[in-house]
């Protein structure tokens, strides 16, 4: 798959592309990142990406022009390319006005062979830019960043380890069992007896069925505590669940 950024702040993107399971992915070339400064797109000396917002108010909005330059020409299209340049590849806004992120939305973008990712910066971005460069919106949550820098790398993490060859297949399952309806049940590893803190004595006892029900108990349990939301729906955005969990 094939990631293109654009931002203000490349630098932000040199070391998550360079650790952990992603810098694999990327050094393996399952994901190729290319990562674009929209500023060296911006015209002028003063390479202005931004200005004053039209009818007043606070902050300052992402000029059109720099993020149409630096999208089409960065990925080698005329600027009377935009259907077919919308058509080859998802070009995707990151703010906090998107739609939100779902497991199921990274899902459906990892089957995509060419994501676009422009970060908005500041208070906005002329809205020209979402309306006929972008296909369309994401945000990851409620709650405001100061730029979609931070998002992206979120999205490019998420979808990376669904390529195959990234992780293995424990990947799917787990996403399966998030979708199912409860989030994961909690986990111990060695020593048995931490300070006197012990692990529940069924984990220690071969019975795999006690087991097994346990951990199921365990995730409803703490799935009530912090998100009731997931229990009081059907299926979650999350595509296939719903079978298990879901009475009561
Ligand atoms: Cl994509 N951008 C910003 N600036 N803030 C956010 C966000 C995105 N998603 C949640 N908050």
């Amino acid at each position: 798959m094939r990631i293109d950024v654009f931002t203000i702040f490349p630098a932000i993107f040199d070391s998550p592309l360079r650790e952990g399971l992603l810098g694999k992915a990327v050094r393996k070339g399952i994901v190729e990142v290319r990562v674009h400064d929209i500023r060296e797109y911006a015209p002028g000396k003063h390479r202005q990406v931004d200005d004053a917002p039209f009818g007043g108010g606070a902050g300052m909005v992402m000029k059109p022009e720099p993020l149409f330059s630096a999208v089409t020409g960065a990925l080698g299209y005329g600027m009377d390319e935009l259907d077919r340049l919308r058509r080859e590849v998802s070009v995707i806004m990151l703010t906090p006005r998107g739609a939100r992120l779902t497991q199921s939305k990274v899902a459906a973008l990892a089957s995509l062979p060419h994501l676009a990712l422009v970060c908005g910066r500041y208070e906005g971005v002329d809205e020209r830019v979402l309306e006929h460069l972008c296909s369309e919106t994401l945000s990851i949550g409620d709650y405001v960043l100061s730029g979609g820098e931070f998002a992206a790398l979120v999205v490019i993490e998420a979808v990376s380890r669904l390529l195959p060859g990234v992780l293995g297949n424990e990947a799917s399952l787990r996403e399966e069992s998030f979708s199912g309806g409860t989030l994961e049940y909690p986990q111990y590893t060695r020593p048995a007896d931490f300070r006197g803190w012990k692990v529940p004595e069924v984990l220690l006892s071969g019975d795999h069925a006690a087991v097994e029900r346990w951990r199921r108990e365990a995730a409803r349990e703490w799935t009530r505590k912090v998100r009731p939301d997931l229990l009081g729906e059907e299926v979650e955005a999350g595509g296939e669940g719903g079978a298990e969990g879901g009475e009561e």
